[in-house]
């Protein structure tokens, strides 16, 4: 029995076409910025999220990291949506390698320019300056939820009023794209910096690209440097990003369809679950979250906990709408079972 992997859309390999690509690719020192394919990559995403420039990092994580690095000091705050990736999943990386704190605001990983405001600290010394709001869309913990425009340019506009720093954790925000038909540099446009990912929903093995502004990027720059994150032929890896914006972007609407398919089957079957879910990912409720992920997975359906009482399905790239109704059935086997 085939396995089907729904732990997350960062577990796809890269197809026949896109490792024709890495094969055939142009590269250089990318240190000494001679790499013609990140070149390449860096121009292309910049041109799709409507920014002056770009720089390929080596994953979201460094993409997040690097572009609040330069805009902060040790001990200010940074605001951002309950639930968020750089609060929950990164290694502690804003305290450790910025000295910040981050202040978590509203639910479901979304948040008005109200909750900005009114989280903004006063001038006065008793309080740690507030310096940055970094936004996430889609809404990773909140079950891949877009976080609408007009709250963006809501939230936008008070931390410009405030002068702070707009970071947009885009790592998946293609799907916010395909679910809405909002163009990336809509969605980007309000932002001081924006990390999007090529290694989710996209299928690319490796690496994420933060656009901003010449002046931000120089910055960023220098931030992925200190965090070791230079890259020497890194056109292999942009090759596959090249192929994954010019070929993956649009079939993100099969991987909608599949998370509906899945969550209406969930449904069906009794589970607590979203049955509408916006983009990619479906959670869903079992009493018992781990013992449930250990015996689907003897069943080879590979579904992780994700958070008290829950677990995440991702789907993607490497799953059909056919492997989606075996994940079903193999899941009913399990309720069937009468466990967990
Ligand atoms: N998310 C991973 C895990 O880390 C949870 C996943 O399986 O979803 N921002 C967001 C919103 C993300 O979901 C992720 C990865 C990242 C940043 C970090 O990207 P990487 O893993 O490339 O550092």
């Amino acid at each position: 029995m085939p396995p089907i992997d729904l732990r997350s859309d960062t577990v796809t390999l890269p197809t026949a076409g896109m490792r024709r690509a890495m094969a055939e690719a142009e590269v250089g020192d990318d240190v000494y910025g001679e790499d013609p394919s990140v070149v390449r990559l860096q121009e292309r995403t910049a041109a799709l999220l409507g920014k002056p420039a770009a720089l390929f990092v080596p994953s979201g994580s460094m993409g997040n990291q690097a572009s609040m690095h330069p805009f902060v000091r040790p001990g200010d705050v940074v605001l951002a949506g309950a639930g968020a990736h750089i609060l929950h999943f990164e290694g502690g990386a804003p305290a450790a390698l910025s000295g910040v704190q981050v202040q978590s605001l509203g639910h479901d990983g979304c948040f008005d320019g109200a909750d900005v405001r009114a989280a903004i600290h006063p001038d006065e010394a008793h309080y740690a300056p507030t310096r940055l709001v970094a936004v996430e869309n889609t809404h990773n913990l909140s079950g891949g939820r877009v976080f609408a425009l007009d709250r963006i340019q809501d939230v936008a506009a008070a931390a410009r009023d405030h002068g702070l720093h707009l970071h947009l954790d885009g790592a998946r925000l293609w799907n916010a794209v395909v679910a809405t038909g909002t163009p990336a540099a809509d969605w980007a446009e309000p932002f001081d910096t924006v990390s999007v990912c090529l290694s989710k929903g996209l299928g690319a093995p490796v690496g994420s690209v933060v656009c901003g502004s010449e002046t931000v990027i120089r910055r960023v720059h220098r931030a992925r440097k200190l965090m070791g994150g230079g890259m020497r032929q890194a056109g292999f890896l942009a090759a596959a990003g090249l192929y994954a914006l010019e070929n993956h972007i649009e079939r993100l609407a099969d991987d909608h369809a599949a998370a509906r398919q899945l969550a209406e089957g969930l449904a069906a079957r009794g589970l607590r679950v979203d049955p509408a879910p916006e983009t990619n990912m479906v959670m869903f409720e079992v009493e018992s979250p781990a013992a449930f992920s250990a015996a689907l997975r003897e069943r080879e359906v590979w579904i992780n906990p994700m958070g008290p009482g829950r677990l995440r399905a991702v789907t993607h790239l490497d799953v059909t709408s056919d492997d989606i109704d075996d994940a079903l059935t193999r899941i009913g086997a399990v309720l069937g079972a009468g466990s967990p």
